[in-house]
């Protein structure tokens, strides 16, 4: 029983163990060291580094690790030939090596320096522009700091170095962009991404991604910009949102789309970092209900009737499910409808016009008390009520959107 008790413990302590090596993984990956006993004695180093964000290149064939027994961290990785030859890093992404990145707070220890000034430490940003140079200033093992950021350095032998040199010890901090990602927080129509409702405020969520992991990344602070841009002057209010540790959200209001978008198209901006993306907006829009043959319908022309006439293409001889709006030119525009009380959409097409005739309402964000009319086969689809009792039309609010 001991025993078993001695095993729980160590359990639970490993699971302990986990959790936190987990956590201190997530707080402090963007610092990396490479001490080049990674791989064994002889190993020609190319891109076996790639996955922590460095590819080495050099002189002849290429930089290689070997032992130093002039290096107290010995096995370093030398140029080639053995200790003469020039060492070039450059850093990448670690989840998509072919891509650059830019690097900082890139440090290592290179020597041992038998001349000051002997051996020549350049650095470059991420399109190869030179940035600075430092030769070694004393003998023996130098640790060389880079400053600020950078895509590229290289280190070689200018002059005369004795036995030459080789380096060890590389850390550095790939500094990854963010992506930058909107969406709508409890989004009011369900199974249609990020949507929202025209007129009414929606919680914006925006948040920076970190390009490598796909997740937030919280170390993301700052103002981001929001941008709606729109031919109607549907502006946003409220921009630009303050984000900490990578998330940070606004209340927002949209209420129109420009012609017969299906939403509105947003953009994302905060220094080198930016987003873009889409939201569908929906028009909260009272309807009247168009019959196929109006009540106590005796003949054609009966007004209001889809049998006897309609401005788009009818009329139809048959019951059909469209939508008409009050304006002309958006005949054959594809609408989903929906019936909010019971979660049921229709994707349908606008085939008249109707109540009135000159309200592009979609256009504006004001919506007239007639919006619009969904026929009699469409809302007996989408379960909302309609018959002739007690009027000659039903009345239905619905949801819709251009699709
Ligand atoms: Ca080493
Ligand atoms: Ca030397």
């Amino acid at each position: 029983m001991k025993h078993r008790g001695w095993w729980l413990l160590l359990f639970i302590l490993a699971l302990g163990a986990l959790a936190l090596g987990i956590r201190t993984i997530r707080v402090s990956s963007a610092t990396t060291t490479i001490t080049f006993d990674e791989f064994p004695i002889g190993t020609v180093i190319g891109a076996q580094y790639s996955a922590k964000g460095v590819i080495f290149s050099g002189s002849g064939n290429g930089p290689f690790i070997t032992s130093d027994a002039a290096n107290p961290t010995s096995p370093v990785l030398s140029g080639d030939p053995l200790f003469f030859g020039s060492i070039i890093a450059s850093f990448v992404t670690p989840s998509d090596p072919a891509k650059p990145a830019t690097a900082k707070n890139v440090s290592f220890d290179a020597g041992y320096f038998d001349i000051v000034g002997s051996t020549t430490v350049t650095w470059s940003d991420i399109n190869g522009n030179v940035l600075g140079s430092q030769a070694n200033t004393h003998t023996g093992i130098e640790r060389f700091n880079i400053p600020g950021s950078i895509g590229v350095f290289s280190i070689a032998i200018t002059s005369n170095e004795p036995a030459g040199y080789a380096i060890d010890n590389l850390s550095f901090e790939i500094a990854l962009s963010s992506t930058l990602r909107g969406s709508v927080l409890a989004a009011p129509v369900s199974g249609d991404g990020d949507a929202i409702v025209s007129g009414r405020s929606f919680t914006f969520l925006v948040e920076a991604i970190n390009s490598a992991t796909g997740t937030r990344d919280t170390s993301f602070s700052g103002l981001v910009s929001i941008d709606f841009p729109s031919a109607n002057n549907d502006s946003v209010s409220q921009s630009p949102v303050m984000l900490t540790q990578g998330a940070g959200t606004v209340d927002l209001v949209l209420k129109s789309v420009d012609d017969t978008s299906s939403g509105r198209d947003f953009k994302l901006s905060s220094g080198a970092s930016s987003g873009s993306g889409h939201l569908n907006v929906w028009f909260p829009a009272p309807m009247d209900v168009e019959r196929w043959k109006n009540c106590n319908f005796s003949g054609c022309p009966n007004l209001g009737s889809y049998f006897c006439a309609s401005a788009c293409a009818g009329p139809f001889k048959q019951q059909a499910e469209f939508i008409a709006l009050p304006a002309t030119g958006v005949c054959r525009a594809s609408v989903l409808v929906r019936n909010p009380a019971k979660g049921v959409s229709r994707q349908t097409t606008v085939e008249d016009v109707g109540p009135t005739l000159k309200n592009r309402y979609w256009n504006t964000g004001s919506i007239p008390s007639r919006a619009g009319c969904i026929t009699d086969q469409l809302a007996d689809s989408l379960g909302v009520k309609n018959g002739c009792s007690p009027g000659p039309f039903g009345h239905a609010t619905v949801l819709w959107r251009f699709n």
